[in-house]
């Protein structure tokens, strides 16, 4: 278990408050799960059990972490994913159980020349998550936050269309320097020659990264940012190149 745990890929969301991270999570879990894969959420807050639950991320691979006052991230991300893959493996447990004691109990039912229960009323039991989704803090000032850039294998960094554009040319924006992927969100809700500055600024300072407007509300452009994430997901020796560089390993140039 401890070694599913590890090698599960971390995708983190951040972003600003308000700027559509938990709208974009349910979109990212519906689009990895219709790829096959079985992501779970981590939230950082109350507040993002409700869009979770709205775009149908089922509550078995749903937990929320709050991280301590004044950061950004919960610190012991892999206890968190560790204790809720736990919960369903002893959920699991407990199917696996009930549908052996029916078993038993339609033996003897038989015996008696009584009719068989069915096993159609016991759930079945999950199949365990294969990543993991994680939502940062909304953060009021700015793209700064280490912690975030620091968790993930994946950094998908959310701008709202609508953002001053000062925010964008601030020194030491962290979370949009290292981003793999930026999301630009509300495009709908944001007067056309706002966003249209914003995104071209965007790719001004950052031309090698992908951009990607989105709707997160209505899922439109969503299979773009999917695509950007399975492809990064697929890459096992970039992320094996990232693990290293954490774990401080001699690189190879
Ligand atoms: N029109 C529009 N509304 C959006 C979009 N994305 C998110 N919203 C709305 O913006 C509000 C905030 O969305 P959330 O997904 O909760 O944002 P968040 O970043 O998780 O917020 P916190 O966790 O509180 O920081 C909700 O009312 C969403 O419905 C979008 O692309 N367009
Ligand atoms: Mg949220």
């Amino acid at each position: 278990m401890e070694k599913e745990c590890k090698t599960m890929k971390k995708i983190v969301v951040a972003g600003r408050n308000d700027s559509g991270k938990s709208t974009l999570i349910g979109e990212i879990y519906r689009g990895l799960k219709a790829k096959e894969f079985q992501p779970l959420a981590v939230g950082s807050g109350i507040q993002d059990e409700k869009p979770y639950l709205l775009k149908g991320i089922d509550s078995t691979y749903l937990t929320i972490a709050p991280p301590k006052p004044g950061e950004d991230v919960v610190q012991d991300i892999d206890r968190v994913v560790r204790n809720a893959v736990n919960q369903i493996v002893e959920k699991n447990r407990l199917i696996q159980h009930a549908r052996k004691a029916l078993e038993e109990l339609n033996k003897v039912r038989s015996v008696m020349e009584l009719g068989h229960l069915s096993q159609r009323d016991i759930p079945r039991t999950a199949v365990l998550p294969d990543v993991v989704l994680i939502e940062a803090v909304g953060i009021n000032d700015g793209y700064k936050s280490k912690e975030t850039r620091d968790l993930g294998d994946i950094l998908v960094t959310i701008v709202p269309a609508n953002i001053k554009s000062e925010i964008l040319m601030e020194p030491t924006n962290t979370l949009l320097d290292d981003a793999d992927i930026i999301v630009i969100t509300k495009i709908d809700e944001t007067p056309k020659s706002i966003a249209t500055t914003n995104i071209k600024l965007l790719h001004r300072i950052y031309p090698l990264k992908p951009i990607i407007p989105v709707v997160a509300t209505d899922g439109v452009h969503m299979e773009l940012v999917i695509e950007e994430i399975i492809k990064r997901l697929n890459e096992p020796i970039r992320l094996l190149e990232m693990h290293m560089q954490r774990e401080d390993l001699p690189k190879n140039n």
